[in-house]
Order: structure tokens, then C-alpha cells, then sequence
């Protein structure tokens, strides 16, 4: 089997979640040409690439990004680490030749993702976004259902949440490594760019392009200390945000997303509703999906609960893991990500999202943001 010289840049929390992917993925998938290596891991700290290494098993290990780069041992670099550094990272990769994945999202705005764009085209090398929900069995059977039309000749709602509640304590610092998603200059917006992201991408994959949309944000702590400097400063990032939108193909979106609904841990919920029947997913319960036929015989109709753990092909990916019945969670939606991109990478074709298709969605969010701060109605440029 080919190798594919894996060089994994931050290792925190999505650091261990794609690293897991990179592990599993030819065990699960060995009908994959090739194979990821774990060649080199880097950090600013090198105690904990140190540490990553020895415990996920990395070859080697480095601390300064560029020179992990400069190695003629490493194939594709996987960057994790906070969206400030996604732009620089990506392009100084794809100047030297290398396979760039990047976490969600692709950037801090859409101007830095034009260039990550335009870098990795130019320089014709493999790129994907780990916008990893798409590939949860229960979500890409949704998009089977609707590309085989089975939701009905229209589409009428799009709905989207994804709720949390880790920010409400103004003890909460801004910056730092577990915090800097709540400071701007690192993160570049707050929900929006963090947890929205994530619901809009599953919908233009699953309803097609955004034309408009119209937004609200609010920051409810106004003031955070800095976790490195320790001054208190200014919050930049929206805390909330919920948006409408008008979908390309005629239909209504509703957006939803915070880190102020007391109770909600990471609630992801997605429903969509068409001339025959709607589709609702919950990632609390993320390998059912629920369907309703108003095409079924009255007597029966209702809502069903596809418990998604079938072989033979009838749920995606699932032939790859236990038996029917048996389930899987969030972690094997990274695995399977891997699966696809190699796959694509090994036939020379691009993995979805790739950065082009990545950058929609950061337009979005730019417009829901620009929106947001106009108080009205924005085009989401194409
Ligand atoms: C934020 O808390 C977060 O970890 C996001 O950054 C991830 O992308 C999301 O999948 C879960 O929540």
C-alpha cells in the first residue's frame, strides 16, 4: 500500500480528532491505495508536540511550522490550529508543492480565503475542509434521499441550530489555547464562523446556494480578560447569531446559533421540508434520521426514526463498521472524510468541501455578519 506522509500542525482538540482519523481509516477502508503516515507533528510548544507524538504516535516532531514544510518527508500538511494561521500555513504549503486539509473554517473572513483559494489552485495541489457532519451516516443519507428527489418537487423550509452554552461565565477569558475562538483577531467572528459554519455548509451541500440573507448577533459579555496578556478588553465576536435566508431553489432559511442556551452542550439540529415529505436530524442522536412521507397510507402515516446502521449499501459507510444495528458517533465522520479524500486523492479528483467550495460558506458568513452590523437584508456574492 502507498504512503502518504501526514504532517499535522497544532495538536488540540482537532488535532486528536483528525490524528484518530489518520490512524483508523486503512484498517476500516483497505481498499484505499494508499495509507496516511503519521511522519511529523508540530507545535510552538515543544513539550506537547512531544507529548501528541509519543502518545498518537507520530515519527518526529517539529516546532516551527515552516520547517515541517521544508521537509521532503512530509506529503500533506493537516493545519488545527486557530484560523488566524490557516491562511499563511495553507498558502506557504501549497508554494511547496504540498496536500493542504484544513479544519473548518477555511479562514477568518472571505478575503483570506480567496487567497487560500487562488494558492492552491495555482499550485494545483489536493486541498479539502474538514467540515467533518456531512459525513455522518444519518446526514449523508439525508442527501441521498433529497438528490433522488424524494422530499417532493419543492423545497419549501430549510431550519438549522447549533447550540451551546461553555461562554456564558465572564470568567471565561478570550485568547489563549482553549479559549482563542473567543477572540476576534484569532478566530475572526464568534458562532458564525465557529458553529454556523457548520450548519451552512451541511445546507448548501444538502439545499443548494444562498442568494441573501438577513441577520441579527449580539455579544452578551461585553468585557474578557485576555488569557495571555490578562488585560480585560473589548469582546469582538458574536456570542449569537440567528439569520433568515432565501435559498437559489425557492426556499425559506432559518439559522440559529449560540453559546448562551443554557443546557445545550452541542446541539446540532437540521430539518428540512419539501411538497412530500421532511427530513430532521439531531446530532444528540446522530445516527437516526427522521422522515416523514405524507405519500405513505393515512392509517400509518408519521414520523419514522431510520435507525442509520444498515449494510448491503443501504446507509452510507456503514458496511465498514460492526454489524446492523451496532452504531458509530462523531468521531468516524472524520474517518470517513479521510476515506473520501483518499479516495478522491488516489482517482485525481477534488474531496468536498475543497477550499473553492469552502469559501461559499465563508461568504455566507461574511454576509450574515455584514448584515448583522448594517441591520438589513445582504447579497451573498458569488
Ligand atoms: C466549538 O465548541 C466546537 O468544538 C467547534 O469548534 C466544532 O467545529 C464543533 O464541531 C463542536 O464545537
Amino acid at each position: 500500500m502507498a504512503k502518504l506522509n501526514l504532517g499535522l500542525i497544532g495538536c488540540g482538540f482537532m488535532g486528536r480528532a483528525h490524528t484518530n482519523a489518520h490512524k483508523r481509516v486503512a484498517d476500516f477502508f483497505p481498499d484505499l491505495e494508499c495509507r496516511p503516515v503519521l511522519q511529523a507533528v508540530c507545535d510552538v510548544k515543544e513539550e506537547a508536540a512531544r507529548r501528541f507524538a509519543a502518545q498518537w504516535g507520530y515519527a518526529s516532531i517539529e516546532t516551527d511550522w515552516r520547517r515541517l514544510l521544508d521537509r521532503s518527508d512530509i506529503d500533506a500538511v493537516d493545519i488545527c490550529v486557530p484560523n488566524l494561521y490557516h491562511k499563511e500555513i495553507a498558502i506557504a504549503a501549497a508554494e511547496r508543492g504540498k496536500i493542504v486539509l484544513c479544519e473548518k473554517p477555511l479562514a477568518r473572513n472571505s478575503a483570506e480565503g480567496e487567497e487560500m483559494v487562488a494558492a492552491v489552485e495555482k499550485a494545483g495541489v489536493p486541498n479539502m475542509v474538514w467540515y467533518n457532519y456531512r459525513r455522518i451516516p444519518a446526514v449523508s443519507l439525508a442527501k441521498a434521499l433529497i438528490d433522488e428527489g424524494k422530499l417532493g418537487r419543492q423545497i419549501y423550509h430549510y431550519r438549522a441550530n447549533f447550540l451551546q452554552d461553555w461562554t456564558i461565565s465572564p470568567d471565561v477569558p478570550q485568547g489563549g489555547d482553549g479559549t482563542w475562538r473567543l477572540d476576534v483577531q484569532a478566530a475572526g467572528s464568534g458562532v458564525t464562523g465557529d458553529l454556523l459554519a457548520h450548519c451552512i455548509d451541511t445546507a448548501i451541500w444538502l439545499n443548494g446556494s444562498v442568494n441573501d440573507v438577513c441577520a441579527m448577533t449580539e455579544t452578551f459579555v461585553k468585557e474578557r480578560k485576555h488569557a495571555v496578556s490578562g488585560a480585560v478588553q473589548p469582546v469582538g465576536i458574536d456570542d449569537a447569531c440567528a439569520f433568515f435566508c432565501h435559498f437559489a431553489n425557492g426556499s425559506l432559511g432559518l439559522f440559529e446559533s449560540t453559546r448562551y442556551a443554557r443546557g445545550h452542550k452541542a446541539l446540532y439540529t437540521l430539518e428540512i421540508n419539501g411538497t412530500d415529505a421532511s427530513i430532521r436530524w439531531d446530532l444528540h442522536d446522530l445516527h437516526r434520521l427522521e422522515y416523514f412521507d405524507h405519500r405513505d397510507e393515512g392509517r400509518l402515516r408519521g414520523w419514522r426514526s431510520i435507525h442509520v446502521t444498515d449494510h448491503g449499501g443501504a446507509h452510507p459507510y456503514m458496511d465498514r463498521w460492526w454489524v446492523p444495528g451496532l452504531q458509530i458517533g462523531y468521531e468516524h465522520s472524520f474517518v470517513h472524510q479521510m476515506a473520501d479524500f483518499l479516495k478522491c486523492y488516489q482517482s485525481g479528483q477534488a474531496c468536498s468541501p475543497n477550499f473553492r467550495e469552502a469559501l461559499e460558506t465563508q461568504r455566507i458568513c461574511d454576509a450574515v455578519l455584514e448584515s448583522a452590523r448594517k441591520r438589513g437584508w445582504q447579497d451573498v456574492p458569488r
